[in-house]
């Protein structure tokens, strides 16, 4: 049993957000756990570059290039990876981006345009897997949530709002398809140090905020997430369903 309980062989995973950061780091960590992993990214040639990476490193990847705020796209895309592997075993929900302004000076754009790159593109995914995990009886779907799913802090209000509900969704998800074989959880990475995050990192006071108010005393490295994706996907989590992971540190349980 030992290494089999996190082995994701044989498995397909589609990951968004996988160019860079959090997202192509989770995706490593799936490959080297032995998933075929399929990248997405709004931009192919970057998402190309992944791939060869993986394979100089005999990882198994493909590519999946679209904008999670295209409905369309979402649903032609797992269409197009049921096509080309046959299945779709894993989704990971990653796909974000960040807008901090003090509340009055947010416009209704900048607030859509939160709303749909984190929390509708889950939906609509989430509706496309499932449309092909319920028939099969099995599945892993993984939101990837925030610290901000269950706290906040000023002028992230697009990025609270969304994360706070695709921690609802990952509930409502796990309630109507567990019964189906289909496990939904999310995680909650804290502060790692990531391009999204580099004006804070680069923010001297935030900075050692951070490294003072999370009890492991520092910022984490991407590659930290991986481990929390490979067991949410892989026999190791079979009955975890309807949870939120923290990977922060300790900061969301302390003072
Ligand atoms: C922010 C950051 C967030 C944090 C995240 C921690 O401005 O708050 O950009 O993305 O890293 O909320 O979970």
């Amino acid at each position: 049993m030992g290494q089999d309980l996190f082995s994701l062989a044989g498995q397909v995973a589609l990951v968004t957000g996988a160019s860079k950061g959090l997202g192509l780091a989770m995706a490593e960590a799936m490959a080297e756990a032995g998933a075929a992993v399929v990248l997405n990214g709004r931009t192919a040639a970057t998402l190309d570059a992944r791939v060869k990476d993986f394979a100089a490193r005999g990882l198994k990847a493909s590519t999946a290039p679209f904008d999670v705020t295209d409905a369309d796209a979402c649903r032609k895309a797992v269409v197009d990876v049921i096509a080309r592997h046959g299945k779709l075993d894993i989704l990971v929900c990653n796909a974000g981006n960040q807008h901090r302004k003090p509340l009055i000076e947010w416009d209704l754009d900048a607030w859509h345009n939160l709303m749909n790159t984190h929390l509708t593109s889950a939906f609509v995914l989430g509706q496309a897997a499932a449309r092909h995990m319920i028939p099969r009886g099995t599945g892993r779907i993984i939101m990837i949530g925030s610290v901000m799913s269950l706290l906040a802090r000023p002028t992230v209000h697009g990025y609270t709002a969304a994360k706070s509900g695709l921690w609802g969704l990952t509930r409502s998800m796990a309630a109507e398809l567990g019964p189906k074989g289909i496990n939904v959880n999310a995680i909650a990475p804290g502060f790692f140090v990531t391009d999204m995050n580099t004006a804070l990192v680069e923010n001297p006071e935030f900075k050692s905020w951070i490294e003072k108010r999370v009890p492991l005393g520092r910022w984490a490295d991407p590659r930290e997430l991986g481990g929390a994706a490979v067991f949410l996907a892989s026999k190791a989590g079979s009955y975890v369903n309807g949870h939120l992971l923290s990977v922060d540190g300790g900061i969301v349980t302390s003072l």
